[in-house]
């Protein structure tokens, strides 16, 4: 089933940052879309749970060079 989970992420500074962790996200196989707001620091993505988990996605933020942890 679709999943929809809203992160905080830190460490954007302009924004191509949002766009580039928009782009890595969706890549991923099993999320539907991704949407990174700069200035609420926050990133909102569906996925797939099937496919994909929320750590998955932090590490790849991670790997983009931020950080992105569960909001709830
Ligand atoms: Mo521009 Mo945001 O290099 O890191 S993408 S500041």
């Amino acid at each position: 089933a679709l999943n929809k989970e809203e992160f905080a992420v830190t460490g954007m500074t302009c924004a191509a940052c949002a766009t580039r962790i928009e782009k890595g996200l969706s890549k991923l196989n099993g999320v539907f879309s991704a949407n990174v707001n700069l200035a609420l620091e926050t990133a909102t993505v569906t996925y797939n749970e099937k496919d994909i988990t929320p750590r998955e996605m932090m590490q790849k933020v991670k790997d983009l060079g931020y950080e992105m942890t569960k909001k709830e």
